[in-house]
């Protein structure tokens, strides 16, 4: 029997993007600090000239899968995060974005083979996503470890 099983030390050889939506930028500006924190804490090399990390900045959570699919498809990066806070107030506009994202995200990693690790927030107040983007706990960290896991994971398959 072989168990397959990502690593968090593996790092040299991944080059990673991040697509981060600009709305509720409060809220995605603290989940891409704390996603840079960990990823550069585990050995990613995050300067500007040779980068093992690139940065696409989307207008909203909608315009994340296409901007993903063309990061995904560059067959430059080995996983794509994606960053967005959707939060629900008073807007019917919510439904109809988390639908198009999360169903667009997974889309992306089915068609090209490029895990891509869902790191939108999806939350009723502004209140709770602030809490899961640094007030309490920092999410952006544990996408970070995730893509981490899927990219070494995805390059131990057979
Ligand atoms: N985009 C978000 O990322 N979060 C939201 O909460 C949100 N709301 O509530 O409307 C939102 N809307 C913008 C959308 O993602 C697109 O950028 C816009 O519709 C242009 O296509």
């Amino acid at each position: 029997m072989t168990v397959f099983e990502g690593r968090f030390t593996d790092t040299a050889s991944l080059r990673i993007a991040v697509v981060v939506a600009r709305f509720n930028d409060l809220v995605t500006g603290k989940l891409l600090s704390g996603c840079l924190d960990c990823l550069g804490r585990h050995g990613i090399d995050t300067d500007a000239a040779a980068s093992q990390l690139d940065v696409a900045w989307v207008p909203g959570s909608f315009e994340i899968p296409l901007v993903a699919q063309r990061l995904a498809a560059s067959g430059r990066y080995q996983v794509v995060i994606t960053l967005g806070a959707v939060i629900r107030g008073d807007t019917p506009h919510f439904d109809v974005v988390v639908a198009e994202v999360s169903k667009g995200v997974a889309a992306v990693a089915r068609d090209t083979g490029v895990p891509v690790i869902f790191g939108v927030l999806t939350t009723d107040t502004l209140q709770q996503a602030l809490e899961r983007a640094g007030i309490k706990s920092n999410l952006g960290w544990s996408y970070g470890l995730q893509a981490l896991e899927m990219g070494s994971l995805m390059a131990s398959l057979p």
